[in-house]
């Protein structure tokens, strides 16, 4: 499984930087952002697949991991960097888990929120990959 980092071009400056997203560094329309934040740091999120939503989440403060599955392969990576974006594309498993302290993920979604574009059970996830 490949792993797509985009770099969100940022602005520094020595009062505090500014990182910028526009849809042409993102391989999607954005149609949707949102975030989670005051997260447990025992919590584990994600736990799902979507059918055709795409994906980029963004470590905009702290930290957390993020586990992916394609069904052959199982990667985790670490975000806590605000102008590093994880692409997740279509028919990938994630869990998120060890938020930090303040971790805050923002995410950028290529379609609005609907319940029947999710797989909730792995198992279903596994089928569907055959
Ligand atoms: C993902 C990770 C990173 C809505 O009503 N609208 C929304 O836009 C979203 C995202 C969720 N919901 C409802 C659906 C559930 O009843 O909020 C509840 C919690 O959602 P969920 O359990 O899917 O939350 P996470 O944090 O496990 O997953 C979310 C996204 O759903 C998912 O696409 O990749 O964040």
């Amino acid at each position: 499984m490949k792993i797509e980092i985009i770099d969100i071009p940022k602005i520094e400056n020595r009062l505090g930087n500014i990182a910028v997203v526009e849809n042409e560094v993102i391989p999607f329309d954005i149609k949707r952002v949102y975030y989670l934040y005051d997260i447990p740091s025992s919590s584990i999120r994600g736990g799902h697949s979507h059918k055709k939503l795409q994906q980029v989440l963004i470590a905009i403060s702290g930290s957390f991991d993020v586990v992916l599955k394609d069904g052959n392969d199982i990667k985790t990576v670490t975000l806590n960097k605000p102008d590093k974006g994880l692409l997740i594309k279509d028919n990938i498993w994630r869990e998120l888990e060890n938020f930090s302290s303040g971790a805050v993920c923002l995410v950028l979604a290529s379609a609005v929120y609907k319940e029947d574009d999710y797989i909730r059970d792995f198992d279903e996830f596994r089928m569907s990959k055959k």
